[in-house]
């Protein structure tokens, strides 16, 4: 999987990959990153890639001619990928689009605005505006790194051998059960008996009934509108725990 970022901030971009899964997974080539820098394609004397907006107003607009050059040069890197543009006004991403595009494309470009964003004639090489949340941020490239951070999860070997993207939470549709490891006994606070008794499907019942009442009390909206018979008995136990207390 190879990303390619359109950014006036390639240093952003490589500082944050630089570590962790991340690093692992482009030290071993399961995935790819460029950046292509408008700047590299301004063609006036200051390499301007900014001017005032027509009509008047605050600050200024990116310029259409070295944006829409970058895309050019960026495509070239990436053939086929989809060009996506990071926008408050987009389609909001969910895990679920991470794990589409990492089953479908074989790159993905990433288009980071910044000052009070682009010159609306670019997107004529858009094919989709995407956002991470309902908030507006001083530039795309957190956004863009955020989504190849959950893309690259989905691809084979980044996350190692024995973990898993598709087993951890949205994924299975609820929130993620606790976890717990070593000492016994924190600052008083205990670790669950049932998952030190080595009994597996008691493990695995607790675990499930764990990531059904975190997802009751904090994401109702993401429970199952039909749960099969063990969850429904367990969300009626969970239900009832809950009003004892
Ligand atoms: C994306 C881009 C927020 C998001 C952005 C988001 N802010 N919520 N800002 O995904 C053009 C100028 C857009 C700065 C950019």
């Amino acid at each position: 999987m190879k990303f390619v970022f359109v950014t006036l901030f390639p240093e952003q971009i490589q500082a944050a990959a630089g570590h962790s899964m991340l690093k692992r997974g482009l030290d071993a080539g399961l995935i790819e990153m460029e950046c292509v820098n408008p700047r590299d394609f301004s063609m006036d004397r200051h390499h301007s890639v900014d001017d005032a907006p027509f009509g008047g107003g605050v600050g200024m607009v990116l310029k259409p001619e070295p944006v829409v050059e970058a895309i050019r040069a960026a495509k070239a890197k990436a053939p086929g990928a989809p060009v996506i543009a990071m926008s408050p006004g987009g389609v909001t991403f969910r895990q679920e689009l991470a794990e589409t595009w990492a089953r479908e494309e074989t790159g993905l470009i990433f288009v980071c605005g910044h000052y009070e964003g682009f010159d609306e004639r670019i997107y004529h090489w858009v094919d989709r505006k995407v956002s991470i949340g309902d908030f507006v941020l001083t530039g795309g490239e957190l956004p863009a790194l955020m989504i190849m951070d959950a893309v690259s999860r989905f691809v084979p070997g980044v996350l190692g051998k024995l973990a898993s993207a598709e087993e951890d939470s949205f994924s299975s549709g609820l929130l993620e059960y606790p976890q717990y490891t070593r000492p016994v006994v924190f600052e008083g606070m205990e670790v669950p008996e049932v998952l030190r008794n080595g009994n597996h499907k008691l493990i695995a019942l607790w675990r499930r009934k764990q990531a059904l009442k975190a997802t009751l009390l904090l994401r109702p909206d993401m429970l199952p509108a039909e749960p099969d018979k063990q969850d429904a008995k367990l969300l009626k136990e969970i239900r009832e725990e809950l009003e004892a207390d």
